[in-house]
């Protein structure tokens, strides 16, 4: 389905295909209505990022607490022209790509070995996608830029045909927020937009000291606990409701048996709160919680394993020295 804006003249370096059709929507008033009725009420962690909340993510990333960035984007400036090497990639498919501000990393590198030619950014802002495919297409001169506007666990399908060796990148430790099950299952997905010669680069962070852990996601200048806050906010715009975000407490805390963070918010006082948009009201008892997040930390086995289950091999493990993230690098298994 989508708004399909036919075929684009071959000398055309720009083609975008939206498949938003105002459903994102939807997806919030289900998952509110799913999610806060039930016994342990919980929200899926997507919702944070309206404008506010990627500015405050923006934030997070520059935080001393927060490695997870800087350590992913080291990683990539030191083996991208060693990954360009060993995929001789033609086009590099990204999922979740923001600002593409790692992706140019990979892009230079692709460039430099000679073998750029297309780009194909997924991402469900579609400002993000536009904006990048311009820039991209006037940095890289004879890149074309295939941008798809839709959500990965969703329009996956639409990512055009490869034209040659591709690289499908997920960055950013985004993998983390799918619990076990539905990690497989998507990585099975994105299995299926990888040929014979092709690679997924995945990035994920990996367990640690739990200090370190719990540090990053309850930074010391309180922002983490605005960023969880502001999917009050989310949910007070967008289905005229009326929580009142300072009666959350931010919770984070690391799962040492599921080796996960998670972050919740946490009543402060028993509180109804009017839903009108679903003509619904939420009840919370004094220090019940909302669980917001759940962000799964990776040790080589747990990946290389989530990754076979999904049919992949893992076939490279780039980590910094102090082994806080990985880059991983893996193939359709044999
Ligand atoms: C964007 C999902 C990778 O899990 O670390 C940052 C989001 N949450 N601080 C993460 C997040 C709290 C982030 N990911």
């Amino acid at each position: 389905m989508g708004v399909q804006q036919g075929p684009a003249p071959a000398c055309q370096p720009i083609r975008i295909e939206s498949h938003l059709d105002g459903s994102s929507d939807r997806s919030l008033a289900e998952d509110v209505l799913d999610g806060l009725t039930r016994p342990f009420k919980e929200l899926p962690p997507k919702h944070f990022y309206d404008s506010r909340g990627a500015d405050l993510f923006d934030q997070i990333c520059e935080l001393p607490e927060y490695y997870q960035t800087r350590t992913e984007r080291t990683i990539l400036e030191e083996r991208a022209d060693e990954l360009a090497e060993l995929t001789a990639a033609n086009e590099l498919v990204e999922l979740g790509s923001g600002t593409a501000a790692k992706t140019r990393v990979l892009l230079d590198a692709l460039q430099a070995a000679g073998t750029l030619e297309r780009y194909v950014p997924v991402d469900v802002t579609e400002s993000m996608v536009r904006g990048c495919a311009e820039a991209l297409v006037e940095e890289y001169p004879g890149l074309t830029v295939h941008g798809v506007i839709g959500d990965f666990e969703r329009h996956l399908a639409h990512v055009p045909v490869a034209q040659g060796p591709r690289i499908v990148a997920f960055l950013g430790g985004t993998i983390g927020n799918f619990p076990p099950g539905s990690r497989r299952r998507f990585l099975r997905e994105i299995g299926r937009l990888l040929g014979p010669e092709d690679h997924l680069l995945l990035g994920a962070d990996l367990v640690k000291d739990p200090r370190v852990l719990q540090a990053a996601y309850d930074d010391s200048r309180g922002v983490t606990a605005e960023f969880n806050r502001n999917v009050l906010r989310v949910v007070n715009r967008e289905l005229q409701a009326e929580f009142d975000p300072e009666d959350f407490e931010h919770v984070a805390l690391f799962d040492e048996h599921h080796e996960w963070i998670e972050m919740r918010l946490r009543a402060r006082r028993e509180l109804t709160a009017r839903v009108s948009a679903l003509d619904m009201c939420v009840h919370f008892d004094a220090g019940e919680e909302l669980r917001t997040e759940i962000s799964a930390k990776f040790t080589r086995e747990r990946l290389q394993g989530d990754l076979a289950a999904a049919g992949m091999e893992l076939t490279h493990w780039l980590t910094d020295p102090d082994e806080l993230f990985v880059l991983s690098v893996s193939r359709p298994a044999a």
